[in-house]
């Protein structure tokens, strides 16, 4: 059953390949919309490196979503090709009035509408496999060019994978086919080994506090607890773990392994990207680092395997973003949530620290700074507005907590707007209207336990 479901997705991906194959040969310049997290990115890296690898010209932009005006800009536009990637499904009517062809590829929930002929829709959704576990957009874009031997761009697809979190404990579906055919491509690799972050970059104890997951508690997060760790077991913590020597290595092993078992797992890697993003979660966050600063030109370009001197940007880009994490972290630490019967929330009006809520709260349920078994919501004042960020976990999703449709419903309710996965989800509010809203998502979780 599940392989039937999967064969009617693969049969509309390479409907959408054939498309794509037809205005590369009549030399159109593709237009690509695509979202600004690791996923986003990296599905529009998978299509413009096709692009490029046929010889053929695009033009990219890079939004947090689609906004009317944008769609308008858009529909005066007279490029032959549009190509959305990790949005557009909720949108089918407006896209519809496009004057080209459409692809789509996003793993998002649809909305009803039937599309027209010049749309040609790729979701897992429409054809009951799981978008939030078994595939993300990057993976979707993936397989409408895989039809193109782009079997080299297995590795891209995976990092949008592991930037919407879907990878837990191994991928699952449509994930693992693209595993299996990167493997087979050699362009992916799988190697038992330590999880830790930023191996070739930074000395050991960054390292170690830059890494989330699978979290460390007491490392993560925490740049003194991870030197006094490294003290303790008699490694030097300003060395890189590359550095390293076998000894050392097996040391750090069996004393991380203690804090969690789980840090020593299988680690994706592509052989044939430069060292530092070798490391395929690695490569993930890099393009969300550059996605949170809105250096989307720097994140094609790290896509695209552009030389010169992209990478040290972006690293050093990475190095302030991890920066703002951490104090973030230290402010949760600090101050702790406010708890309601069954959700719990933060909230800041601080310019900084607003780009990185939704990150925090989620490594806050992760490393146990805050009770993981309580949804988390994370606020942000932007005039008169709120910003909510909502993360959980697994456990309490298999207890029946679905966000996104929580802040969906909430968010209706008070003139908002909100949705998402079940496990991460976000929306947008009247400021005046947020005890309300609180106190209705509260409910709504409350009732989804039952
Ligand atoms: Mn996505």
């Amino acid at each position: 059953m599940t392989h039937k479901k999967q064969h009617s997705l693969l049969n509309r991906a390479d409907e959408a390949g054939q498309v794509l194959k037809k205005h590369l040969e009549e030399e159109n310049i593709v237009r690509i919309i695509s979202h600004n997290d690791a996923d986003g990115l990296s599905a529009a890296g998978v299509v413009a490196s096709t692009i490029t690898q046929e010889k053929g010209q695009f033009h990219v932009t890079i939004v947090p979503r689609l906004r009317e005006h944008f769609l308008k800009k858009l529909l005066k536009e007279r490029y032959k090709l549009f190509f959305f990637c990790d949005m557009g499904s909720a949108y089918l009517e407006d896209i519809s009035r496009l004057k080209g062809d459409v692809i789509i590829a996003d793993h998002h929930q649809p909305m009803e509408f039937e599309t027209k002929e010049n749309i040609t829709h790729v979701n897992p959704h429409l054809f009951g496999v799981d978008g939030s576990r078994e595939v993300s957009a990057s993976g979707v874009t993936y397989l409408t060019v895989r039809g193109m031997e782009k079997q080299s761009l297995a590795g891209m697809a995976l990092a949008g994978a592991f930037g919407d979190m879907q990878y837990y404990d191994g991928f699952l579906g449509i994930n693992q086919m693209i595993v299996d055919e990167g493997l087979e491509a050699g362009t992916v690799e799988i190697h038992q080994d330590l999880k830790i972050t930023s191996k070739t970059e930074e000395p050991l104890y960054k390292a170690l506090a830059y890494t989330f997951n699978p979290p460390l508690p007491g490392l993560s997060g925490d740049m003194e607890g991870s030197m006094a760790f490294l003290e303790k077991i008699g490694l030097s913590y300003g060395i890189k773990f590359s550095d390293l020597g076998n000894e050392e290595r097996d040391i750090l092993k069996e004393e991380l392994i203690r804090i969690n078992p789980q840090i020593f797992s299988d680690t994706y890697s592509n052989p044939h990207e430069r060292p530092s993003l070798r490391n395929i979660e690695d490569f993930s966050r890099v393009l969300d680092a550059c996605g949170k600063n809105k250096k989307y030109g720097l994140a094609m370009g790290l896509c695209l395997g552009e030389k010169g001197d992209a990478l040290d940007v972006s690293l050093d880009l990475q190095r302030k973003y991890r920066d703002t994490i951490l104090k973030g972290v230290e402010w949760i630490k600090r101050e702790g949530s406010t708890t309601l019967d069954h959700v719990q929330y933060i909230y800041t009006e601080d310019k900084v620290r607003k780009s990185v809520m939704g990150t925090i709260a989620g490594i806050s349920l992760s490393i146990g700074l805050l009770d993981a078994n309580t949804p988390l919501l994370a606020l942000s004042r932007m005039d008169n507005l709120i910003k909510v960020s909502g993360r959980t976990t697994v456990a309490t999703v298999q207890a029946g907590v679905d966000l996104g449709k929580a802040l969906h419903d909430a968010s209706q309710s008070f003139g908002g707007k909100g949705g998402g996965h079940d496990i991460a989800a976000g929306a947008v509010i009247p400021y005046k209207e947020m005890d309300n809203f609180l106190n209705l998502v509260d409910e709504i979780i409350s009732s989804q336990l039952v």
